[in-house]
């Protein structure tokens, strides 16, 4: 199958200006103006007009709960797992599945089996192996042997640390975690990368510095996420951003984070940050509990993979970064963290995950992923197994 998206304006991200895009199977074949295929009729070449169009590269989620989380309220507080459409109707191409506060009753072996399950009906998926919980819950019995054996095994996560649901690790023990990772991440061409779960507790990112500053680990292990959750956290992910880490905010559709994730990259351009070293993901599917004071639970909400594309449009409307920057961090950021070659760029060679956006209001047209047209003008044109 060949598809030409013609004359749509294409941000790489960075802006390439108004091109032709020509799908062949699932990867980006050519950019260009005025693309023909002519193969003699013996393959079919669709054309999508992509006139007035702002072409993108398909979103990046790098922390989605794709198997579902939550359950600290109880058994009747556990959020539903992801589905197909609540992906790619929020322009998500590909995910990386983690495990959280449950790691008992979710398990790697149920998240690599969802993540399976979403690749064969469509979008590409990655999985951190572990949970929330140190000793790290593996499939194979050990973390360097996960990422070595297992092909969607890409790191460890999300490993918490300051925070009252963590199983309190040791800095031995969280910097003996990091240390597997990044030699079976090494051993086996990815990234290793220690998805670490921050939260509201004051040691913050103690065991993140302890860890690059005493031992030969380096910066880029890490993907610290949940920055924005409080200022104080936030003053500390911004240290660690400028000395060359990279932090990620996740997004959220009532702004109930302390520093919103425009404003957070705000503080961090005005900072000298480069804009490589951040990130934004969902948190789908996972629990968005309310503690008290004293720890005691109050509620929950679940997070949504909608919240990528409202942070996008906030980015450049209320905060007025330029497209080709507030795309980034959704794209060719966490690719290049996570060490996806193929993905998070419009570029011959990279895999066919495209969206198309409407210019006036950033709001969702199309989505391609691997080659394959998911949605089209709006509407899911390919649904999970179970969707109506
Ligand atoms: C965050 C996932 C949190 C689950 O702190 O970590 O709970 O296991 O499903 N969510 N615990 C949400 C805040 C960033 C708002 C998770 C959740
Ligand atoms: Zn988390």
């Amino acid at each position: 199958m060949i598809t030409i998206i013609r004359n749509a304006k294409v941000y790489q991200p960075e802006y390439a200006g108004i091109k032709d895009v020509m799908l062949i199977g699932s990867q980006i074949g050519a950019l260009g103006e005025n693309l023909k295929a002519d193969l003699g009729g013996a393959v079919e070449v669709k054309e999508i007009d992509g006139t007035g169009l702002l072409l993108i590269p398909g979103i990046i989620d790098s922390h989605e709960h794709i198997l579902g989380g939550g359950g600290e309220g109880g058994f009747h507080t556990r959020t539903p797992e992801a589905t197909l459409t609540g992906l790619t109707l929020n322009g998500v191409t590909t995910v990386v599945g983690c495990i959280g506060t449950d790691g008992v009753a979710r398990n790697m072996e149920a998240l690599l089996a969802k993540a399976h399950a979403l690749e064969e009906e469509g979008v590409t998926t990655y999985v951190y192996t572990g949970s929330y919980r140190v000793p790290v819950h593996t499939i194979t019995g050990d973390v360097m042997r996960d990422i070595m054996l297992l092909d969607k095994v890409i790191g460890v996560g999300e490993v918490a640390i300051s925070d009252h649901r963590s199983s309190q690790p040791t800095f031995e023990e969280f910097a003996r975690i990091a240390a597997d990772i990044r030699v079976g991440g090494m051993l086996s061409g990815k990234a290793g990368i220690v998805n670490v779960h921050m939260g509201d507790g004051p040691r913050m990112m103690d065991f993140i510095w302890r860890t690059v500053r005493e031992t030969e680990i380096p910066f880029s292990q890490f993907l610290p996420t949940h920055v924005g959750r409080n200022a104080a956290l936030f003053e500390s992910a911004l240290e660690f951003a400028k000395a060359g880490g990279t932090i990620d905010f996740t997004g959220s559709l009532d702004d109930d984070d302390e520093v919103p994730v425009s404003k957070g990259i705000l503080r961090l351009l005005d900072a000298g940050v480069s804009s490589d070293h951040f990130t934004i993901s969902s948190d789908g599917q996972g629990s968005l509990p309310i503690f008290n004071e004293k720890g005691e639970f109050q509620g929950l909400g679940v997070g949504n993979a909608s919240c990528l594309l409202k942070e996008l449009r906030e980015c450049v409307n209320k905060a007025g970064l330029p497209l080709e920057l507030a795309l980034k961090p959704l794209t060719s950021n966490p690719a290049r963290i996570l060490k996806l070659a193929r993905k998070g760029r419009i570029l011959p060679g990279c895999d066919g995950d495209i969206c198309l956006l409407r210019e006036k209001d950033l709001s969702l047209h199309t989505v391609i992923a691997k080659g394959q047209v998911m949605v089209a003008e709006g509407t899911a044109v390919v649904r999970g197994t179970f969707e109506k």
